[in-house]
């Protein structure tokens, strides 16, 4: 029995609301589920099991409707869903009641509920998410439903607000596989028993590295399960060191190089380190025309001894300025204070 695995597609999800490629990756986490598909169909997969977080939130008609009509092309898998905490079932929502065309079962809310598949002996036991949260562990305490069958559990959540799970129990349960939805990060709980595929695609800057599924079979009582990748994009914090002889022209060169060898296509922080020369400031707008890039931190110190500035200037404009600054460390202030220093210093008047 082969099967694929996936979680957290979120789907309906509009990233990065205020970047211009916004649009487009709303559009490319469509694509990445309809890839999953294709791959799905082609490998001739038994199951897919999706566990939880389809949606980004609860669905209506017509996104089932569309979900149905793209899953009736699979011509021999079933699919197996879970809702989870964005896409809850709540009581009389059109998921409450929706009836598949296509080889689907999406698993009622707030219960258990197994779907025995008799020609692959396999028995998927599930729980949907009814509400948003839940702070009580619901899942740990089940056991597997079918002797002599593939037993797969498939849930959602591992944290305290969103059903906490006793992974240890769980893991020894009996269970031949528990697919597992909530974490967008790929996680391998136990090996080969246990795992969060993370997400399809990241869906927020905080989600860096790859994403993608896992594939698995189980097979004369074993399973064996394989992560593969398969996101169009990655979030990607990129560092940098500035050394204080570096131009403004050359910075920029150096970060645009930097893109280009990482993927033109991936979506950046940069994150400036070091000293910073006086008066350097590097154009980020040429790479933001070029380059998806989500923020510029620079975290840079200036050239100046702020010590010995400090000494040399206690009763003057310039050395009222620094003392204003005191020990604090954060960003803004920083940069307060270094452009300050400079205009001061510019003026000619201490
Ligand atoms: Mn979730």
């Amino acid at each position: 029995m082969r099967f694929i695995h996936t979680a957290d597609i979120h789907l309906g999800v509009v990233p990065d609301k205020d970047k211009a490629w916004s649009k487009t990756r709303a559009a490319e986490v469509t694509a990445t589920f309809d890839r999953l598909l294709a791959i799905t169909e082609e490998r001739q997969a038994d199951l897919l099991l999706i566990a939880g977080d389809l949606f980004h939130a609860p669905p209506t008609e017509a996104m089932l409707k569309d979900l149905d009509y793209k899953l009736s092309g699979l011509s021999m898998t079933r699919t197996v869903i879970i809702a989870g905490n964005h896409d809850y079932i709540a009581e009389g929502s059109p998921a409450d009641h929706y009836e598949f065309q296509s080889n689907t079962v999406l698993m009622p809310r707030d219960c258990f509920s197994n779907a025995y598949l008799d020609d692959i002996h396999t028995c998927i036991t599930g729980f949907s998410f009814g509400q948003m949260e839940y702070t009580e562990d619901l899942i740990s305490d089940i056991t597997p439903q079918v002797e002599g069958a593939v037993n797969i559990l498939l849930a959602h959540g591992g944290d305290s607000t969103h059903m906490p799970l006793n992974f240890r129990k769980l893991a020894n349960a009996g269970f031949d596989y528990c697919a597992l939805g909530h974490i967008h990060k790929p996680k391998h709980m136990v090996k080969n028993k246990m795992a969060y595929s993370g997400s399809l695609e990241p869906i927020d800057c905080t989600e860096t590295g790859r994403r993608g599924f896992i594939y698995g079979e189980c097979r004369d009582g074993e399973t064996r399960i394989r992560w593969e990748p398969l996101n169009c994009r990655s979030y990607i914090n990129l560092g940098f060191e500035v050394k204080p002889e570096y131009s403004g022209a050359r910075i920029v060169d150096v970060l645009a190089r930097q893109m280009e060898k990482m993927g033109d296509q991936n979506i950046y922080k940069i994150i400036l380190s070091g000293h910073m020369g006086n008066g350097v400031r590097p154009e980020y707008d040429v790479l933001k025309q070029r380059f998806q890039v989500y923020d510029v931190i620079d975290n840079t110190l200036c050239e100046y001894d702020m010590d010995k500035l400090l000494e040399e200037n206690e009763d003057n404009l310039l050395g009222k300025y620094i003392m204003h600054f005191g020990d604090a460390d954060d960003e803004i202030s920083r940069k307060a204070l270094k452009y300050g220093v400079e205009a001061i210093l510019a003026t000619g008047e201490k």
